[in-house]
């Protein structure tokens, strides 16, 4: 048996992991990242692309910004293509000058990755067995196996940055926290490929067919979405399938453009709102998709991680900067009010974008439900003030503070 000791100990070396890993250090405070899978794994999963402006400002406050501010690509408004009519969601006019970064999430990963190794900060890949232990003691400690050795690592915050599938949620006793969960009747099939995308703007589509997405990573690589069943498999998708069905979705002058190619990456992803409440128990910290998931109709999942990690830096920096450990107790209720208005973004931009066969719940009839959505979005897309929601939340929402311990 092995025995490490450090001051916050992390589980999961995804975005959340990193970037905290990250901030931490910059403020001399110690921590380990323990991760399940190897560094190659973590990087070839393709998710996010667009970031809000706090985690861009939170990424250059962990100085690891050098390459997504050369990259990067500002969108100052994105493209809605619905019941035949374009309509551009004017970001920047429409929120007093803000707009988002479009830069993969696998690029921010490969950054922090390389920060934190020429930090010389410890992460342990391949791990497995992890356990949590003695989470509302002073002292809580992890036990796992690494490169076929017994480990203990003993720490004073537990940070459990291991998404939806990990072990630090279940690891809160079950009477004690609350899940909301809403699984939606449908999946993402996405495609990564090495072709000009049809647009400089993302277009958001909602077709009799069902609905599509044309995102970017660069001039030279798009990413598309297109909402399929749930029975599906991947296998059963040929690109020239998925070309296929994307041009019927676009809009005629993006379906025109459409340059096809091999894919790079195909994945099914299914949609799912979910929160865990409360985000904290004891020491242990829930940060990012291990406490909550959105749908990403509304680009957000990653960003909501951001503002987890924005408030559980500023409270360690207080704990160990300033001796405050009572700030601890904040954390949970800070991360969820903003929790809460991007799952309702999402649930919302979800309801109103996609084509729903089976029935959203037992009180509307699916054809009834989708008539209430093409009235709601005809009404936002069809006034100033609403488009003006809808791109605020676009954008971000504000962090909050944390509060004066009394
Ligand atoms: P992650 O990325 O899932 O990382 C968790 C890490 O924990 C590890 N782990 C463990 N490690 C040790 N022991 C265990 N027992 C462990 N169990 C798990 C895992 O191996 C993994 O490395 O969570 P994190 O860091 O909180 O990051 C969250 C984001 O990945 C996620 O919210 C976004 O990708 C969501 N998302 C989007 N978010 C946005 O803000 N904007 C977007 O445009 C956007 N697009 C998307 C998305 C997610 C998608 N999918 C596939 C779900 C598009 C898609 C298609
Ligand atoms: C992406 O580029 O992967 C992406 C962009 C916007 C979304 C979801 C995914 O809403």
């Amino acid at each position: 048996m092995k025995k490490l000791t450090t001051q916050v100990a992390i589980i999961g070396a995804g975005p959340s992991g990193l970037l905290l890993g990250q901030l931490l250090a910059r403020q001399g405070i110690e921590n380990i990242i323990i991760e399940r899978v190897s560094s190659e794994y973590v990087l070839g999963r393709i998710r996010a692309g667009i970031l809000e402006q706090g985690f861009v400002e939170l990424v250059r406050r962990a100085g690891v910004n050098k390459r997504m501010d050369r990259e990067g690509e500002v969108h100052d408004g994105f493209l809605i293509w619905a019941n035949d009519k374009l309509t551009r969601i004017d970001l920047k006019n429409l929120t007093g000058g803000k707009s988002v970064l479009c830069y993969g999430q696998t690029e921010i990963t490969r950054d922090l990755m390389e920060a934190r190794s020429e930090s010389g900060l410890l992460t342990c890949y391949e791990s497995s067995e992890l356990e949590l232990h003695d989470i509302t003691a002073s002292k809580p400690y992890l036990s796992f196996e690494h490169a076929g050795e017994k480990y203990e690592l003993l720490c004073d915050y537990i940070a459990g940055c291991d998404g939806f599938h990990g072990v630090s949620r279940t690891s809160i006793p079950e009477n004690l926290r609350k899940e909301h969960e809403r699984v939606y009747p449908f999946g993402w099939l996405g495609l990564l490929a090495d072709t000009p995308p049809v647009n400089e703007e993302l277009i958001y589509c909602k077709t009799q067919r069902g609905f599509a997405l044309a995102s970017r990573r660069s001039a030279t690589r798009s990413r598309y979405y297109i909402q399929c069943s749930l029975e599906d498999r991947v296998e059963q998708w040929s690109d020239t399938a998925f070309w296929e069905e994307l041009k019927q979705r676009l809009p005629p002058d993006a379906a025109d453009k459409l340059v096809t190619g091999p894919s790079i990456e195909k994945s099914i992803a299914p949609l799912r709102s979910f929160v865990c409440e409360p985000m904290q128990y004891g020491n242990l910290f829930l940060v990012g998709d291990a406490a909550h998931i959105v749908p990403p109709t509304g680009a957000k999942g990653l960003n909501l991680a951001a503002s987890d990690v924005a408030t559980l830096s500023t409270i360690f920096e207080r704990v160990y900067n300033e001796g405050d450990k009572q700030c601890t107790g904040q954390y949970s209720a800070i991360a969820l009010r903003r929790v809460w208005h991007g799952e309702r973004f999402s649930w919302w931009m979800s309801n109103m974008l996609h084509r729903f066969d089976t029935a959203v719940d037992n009180a509307l009839a699916p054809q009834t439900f989708e008539r209430f959505m093409h009235s709601e979005l005809d009404f936002y897309l069809n006034s100033d003030a609403g488009k003006r929601v809808m791109a605020q939340q676009y954008v971000g929402l504000p962090y909050e503070s944390l509060r004066v311990s009394s």
